[in-house]
């Protein structure tokens, strides 16, 4: 039997939905979605099978403009992923076109080693009308050449099985990279903060403080099977933390409840799950806050 197993970065602007997608090639919620932008903060891997084919998903921050620290070790982390792939996807959003973002990836994929295959998926076509896509494909492939180009829709599942058909046919002969039944590599502890910070979001729309991180400290496995899962949730102002819990608690509850019955049935077993809000003030320019999300702390300016 001739397996074949490697590494598609999938990478994009922030939202184009490289989240969504990764969820639905490995059929199992790995990386956390929000409407929101800059969502992704590091590499999230996600495992499929296709035939004979083991495809290790490479999610990536998105890519844009990075000013602040943590910005740059985004999109550090996502170049960095795109440049360990054996293939790169591009995604970007049908209705959006080929923005200015767009063009600054295309430059950046300029940079990469040669011969490094890249295909384009055009998502989100459920948003725009079918004429528009063909003026859309050719626009992009006159700007760089892409080994193919796919129309999805990574929210509903049109093309995808196309794509991830392609990719099978595309990775390189290899023995298998992880356990058949794996589907993430990222530990449980981190996948956990994910999910916390992820109820959050969605819970503090756009009062939602960008410097706010989540990080599990502490994981039990009690006796009767069950997990004590201990997190802070860091922010860097005292508003900020009047924010994150709410009227008398009420949205901490919430978001604890959220995130408690996701980990419940990704885990299959009952969780008791404590969150603590801690006002950090510099928690952005901590090396360790960094390595917790799986980033390198770079030095220069914040
Ligand atoms: N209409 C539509 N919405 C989609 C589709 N795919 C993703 N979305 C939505 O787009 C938003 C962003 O999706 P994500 O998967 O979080 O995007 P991302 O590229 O991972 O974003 P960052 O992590 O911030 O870089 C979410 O609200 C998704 O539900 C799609 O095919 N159609
Ligand atoms: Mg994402």
């Amino acid at each position: 039997m001739t397996t074949r197993a490697g590494f598609i970065a999938l990478i994009g602007e922030p939202n184009a939905g490289k989240s969504t997608l990764t969820n639905r090639m490995v059929g199992a919620k790995v990386s956390i979605v929000t409407h929101k932008v800059q969502t992704t903060r590091t590499r999230i891997r996600g495992v499929a099978m296709e035939g004979e084919s083991q495809l290790v998903f490479v999610d990536t921050p998105g890519l844009f403009k990075p000013r602040r620290r943590l910005d740059r070790a985004m999109v550090a982390a996502a170049w960095g992923g795109a440049s360990d792939a054996d293939i790169i996807v591009l995604l970007i959003e049908a209705h959006r076109g080929m923005t200015d973002g767009v063009k600054r990836i295309l430059d950046g994929l300029q940079d990469l080693p040669r011969g490094r295959k890249v295909a384009l998926a055009i998502n989100k076509i459920d948003r725009v009308k079918a004429e528009d896509l063909l003026a859309l494909t050719q626009k992009m492939n006159e700007a760089y050449p892409f080994a193919e180009t796919f129309m999805i829709s990574a929210e509903r599942g049109h093309g995808v099985d196309a794509l991830r058909k392609w990719l099978a046919e595309q990775v390189p002969e290899s023995p298998w990279l992880y356990p058949e039944d794996q589907i993430a590599d990222l530990p449980m502890r981190m996948i956990a903060a994910e999910m916390t910070r992820e109820k959050l979001t969605l819970r503090l729309h756009q009062e939602l403080p960008y410097q706010l991180t989540v990080e599990t400290e502490h994981w039990e496995e009690r006796e009767d099977g069950s997990a004590r899962i201990d997190q802070i949730i860091y922010v860097t102002r005292d508003g900020h933390k009047g924010i994150v819990l709410g009227k008398k608690g009420e949205t901490i509850k919430s978001v604890s409840q959220a995130s408690r019955a996701e980990l419940e049935e990704f885990l299959g077993r009952k969780v008791h799950l404590f969150l603590q809000v801690k006002v950090r003030e510099n928690w952005l320019e901590e090396a360790e806050r960094y390595s917790e999300m799986g980033l390198e702390f770079k030095d220069g300016n914040a």
